[in-house]
């Protein structure tokens, strides 16, 4: 029953998708337990996709996630991680299924709308990036 992290990205928000995307959230049963919207430093991006600083898109994805503001996400509920990934689609909008996010609203591989945690760890530790533990409801708070 982890939590997981999304982030609604710079094109998602400029676009006005927020509320589309968190309808989606919660018609799947998902449960926010946590919202934020706040902007990317440079340093911020960098140090959020550190696992990618040796890949050539690099640079453009820091200045993509940077470049204006973001909503943050805790989503919990059942297979929570694993779901939301569902939601959002493959990596490539090109290549996601239908009725995911990123098919129906991405426009590259880098911009395509949102993030999701890949794994528990992970989780875990993106959502320490943004969250403090009091910014983050309880499991049992109904
Ligand atoms: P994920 O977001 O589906 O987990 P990752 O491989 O972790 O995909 O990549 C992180 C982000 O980097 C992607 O969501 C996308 O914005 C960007 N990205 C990944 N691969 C490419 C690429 O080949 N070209 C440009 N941007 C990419
Ligand atoms: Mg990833």
């Amino acid at each position: 029953m982890a939590n997981t992290l999304g982030i609604i990205k710079p094109d998602g928000v400029r676009r006005k998708l927020a509320g589309q995307i968190i309808s989606r959230i919660e018609k799947a049963g998902l449960i926010l337990r946590g919202m934020k919207a706040l902007k990317l430093t440079k340093e911020q991006a960098e140090e959020f996709y550190a696992v990618h600083e040796d890949k050539p898109f690099f640079r453009s994805l820091v200045d993509f996630m940077s470049s204006g503001p973001i909503v943050v996400l805790v989503i919990g509920g059942h297979g929570s991680i694993e779901r939301w990934r569902e939601l959002m689609g493959a990596t490539d909008p090109a290549k996601a299924k239908y009725n995911t996010i990123r098919r129906e609203f991405g426009t590259s591989v880098e911009k395509n709308v949102v993030h999701g945690s890949d794994d528990e760890t992970t989780a875990r530790t993106e959502i320490a990036f943004f969250f403090k533990e009091n910014e983050i409801l309880p499991k049992e708070m109904k």
